[in-house]
């Protein structure tokens, strides 16, 4: 997301290398494992044409305990000249083992019902470490006293208003109230449902040590203050600190020196919703309204106060309150806020917020049971019944954002029969046109726009939505699949969350990461994109040999390159965005 117009970037932090198959076959596998009773499905990628007869799956004693069985021929994808499904589902029996074909061992294989023991709560660590106001990483302040001054106001501009906290989007800290108010969202979803998924080892100010309170509550916490500051009167709904200036200079958080014309170091803008387009230089974005980022805000103040309705009343009323105010800001103001372009080019493009104020009324009604918030949600997601990236081979960056709507959940936990069966065809519509672009040998039907990744996030989820509502497992493949691609079962053999899996991202595209030598566990990168889009963006120079050059000759590139912003670097919204799915796989 971060798009640095650097000229040099230093170089890499180094590491150990990742283990890189030095053959012309690959055997990838979900590093994280698979759970007994679910599908298990490893992919075979040959670099040139290959005939696989079979696979077999031994133990740690060489033992086969499985096949050997035939391996299904699933085409060309990408840098394999030809792919291989290697379905092993009936192996059932908890355990680490190794997948052989072709003479080519995988990585191991873990079976076990608590394969993703852990991995939501793993993501918190990330967001921690992106925390602005009090950094519990550094144990120091960042933009503590210089956030922020109002820009682009007809009659304000220049007043200090005071919005220290939240998190830095990505490797950059800009702070966005959609992506705040989204991450919130996701968070507070999860840990609703799946408050199991989730410890208790940090504080509120995210310091080591329990504090009674799940830290994913603790995390939903953050982002919640941080946008009621940027919430702060009835009519000014405050979309973005800071700008695209803060490209300029590879600081580490505590001491950014961006210049935004108050001083290196100084003062950060902060930029309200205007509902017209906004850019202070020559880029402009093309909002129209104020609904996008309402209904988003609306929607995790709804949630937040329902979650702390016993554990802080004052706060929960609090929450209630401006849930209902901004909500109705956004139905006065139909149209999107997109966040504001200074120097470069690069926003987000969200072009739609009917799915926003749908899930904006939905929580109120959920929290109020105040039919006419259900009515309003109803009428809402016939507006936008499908995510309309859904089936598509791109998007602008961003255009469909969220890139799932939770909001036809909410309305199947709250509504009557009838709406539950409408809001679930419309999931099933989204699921059937990506599923549709999926007969390649990963099951993948996502566009390979910037953030793919968040896409295959968000069609798990949208998955595990739509399974849970109608025990239709139709889509199952597909869902596993996206989540396998997450954890390995891709081109690269790479786990695209530091920290969990066997390989890695080692060199993301962070300063912090870079300079520090600090993992970034739990950071969701970007992920692929198309070669087109790699090479069309600016300022994207490789600083390191391309360890994954075998698997980077297809129409999708990955690089683990610390110069790579477009694949490999980890974002905010992403991180949280997977909170959900992840939690929702947890066992005991
Ligand atoms: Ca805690
Ligand atoms: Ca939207």
């Amino acid at each position: 997301m971060l798009a640095v117009s650097l000229s040099c970037h230093p170089p890499g932090s180094g590491g150990p290398a990742p283990q890189v198959g030095d053959t012309s076959v690959a055997i990838r596998v979900n590093q994280l494992g698979y759970r007994p009773d679910a599908p298990k499905v490893a992919v075979l990628c040959a670099l040139a044409p290959r005939k696989i007869t079979g696979f077999r799956i031994m133990d740690g004693r060489n033992r086969t305990v499985f096949g050997p069985t035939a391996a299904t021929a699933t085409g060309q994808f990408g840098p394999c000249a030809v792919t291989y499904r290697l379905d092993f589902s009936r192996l059932r029996r908890p355990g680490v083992y190794r997948i052989v074909a072709a003479g080519v061992n995988s990585l191991p294989v873990r079976i076990a019902d608590d394969v993703y023991r852990g991995a939501a709560d793993s993501l918190l660590a990330y967001l921690r470490e992106q925390r602005s106001g009090y950094n519990p990483v550094f144990r120091d302040s960042v933009h503590k006293r210089s956030d922020g001054v109002l820009v682009d106001d007809p009659t304000r501009s220049g007043e200090f208003i005071p919005v220290s906290g939240g998190w830095a989007d990505a490797s950059d800290y800009l702070q966005y109230g959609a992506t705040t108010a989204h991450a919130t969202t996701m968070l507070l979803l999860a840990y609703r449902d799946h408050p199991e998924a989730f410890a208790d080892r940090f504080q509120a100010n995210g310091l080591p040590g329990a504090n009674g309170t799940s830290d994913v509550l603790d995390e939903a916490r953050w982002g919640l203050e941080w946008l009621l500051k940027m919430y702060p009167e009835d009519d000014l709904l405050l979309n973005q600190l800071g700008d695209d200036r803060d490209h300029t200079f590879w600081d580490l958080p505590v001491n950014d020196s961006a210049d935004y014309g108050w001083g290196r170091g100084g003062k950060r803008p902060v930029y309200r919703c205007t509902g017209k387009p906004q850019g202070l230089f020559e880029n402009k974005n093309r909002s129209t309204g104020l609904a996008s980022t309402a209904g988003k805000y609306a929607a995790a103040f709804a949630l937040g106060s329902a979650a702390f309705r016993e554990r802080d009343t004052a706060f929960a009323h609090r929450l209630a309150a401006r849930a209902r105010a901004v909500y109705a800001l956004g139905a006065a103001h139909p149209g999107v806020c997109q966040t504001a372009p200074a120097r470069s080019p690069y926003f987000y493009e969200e072009d739609d917020w009917a799915d926003d104020m749908e899930l904006g009324a939905v929580e109120l009604y959920a929290l109020t049971r105040e039919s006419p918030y259900f009515d309003a949600a109803f009428r809402y997601a016939a507006q936008e019944p499908v995510s309309p990236w859904m089936g598509q081979d791109t998007a602008r960056h961003y255009q469909w954002y969220p890139w799932h709507n939770n909001a036809h959940y909410e309305i199947w936990r709250t509504g009557a029969d009838s709406a539950r069966r409408v809001v679930a065809e419309y999931y099933r519509r989204g699921l059937e046109a990506v599923a549709r672009r999926a007969g390649n040998g990963f099951r993948i039907g996502i566009p390979f726009i910037w953030c793919s990744n968040n896409l295959l996030a968000s069609f798990a989820t949208q998955a595990t939505f739509y399974r849970r509502m109608t025990g239709d497992s139709t889509y199952l493949e597909y869902e596993t699949s996206a989540l396998d691609w997450l954890f390995g079962v891709n081109p690269w053999g790479v786990s695209m969350v530091i920290g969990l899996g066997d390989t890695y991202p080692r060199t993301p595209h962070s300063v912090v990461s870079d300079q520090l030598h600090l993992q970034l566990t739990g950071g969701l990168v970007d992920g692929p994109v198309y070669r087109s889009i790699f090479g069309a963006l600016r300022g994207i120079r490789l600083v390191e040999p391309d360890e994954y050059a075998p698997f980077n000759t297809g129409f999708i590139v990955y690089h683990d390159d610390v110069g790579d912003y477009s694949t490999n670097e980890p974002i905010m919204d992403g991180t949280a965005n997977l909170a959900y799915v992840l939690a929702a796989r947890f066992r005991h």
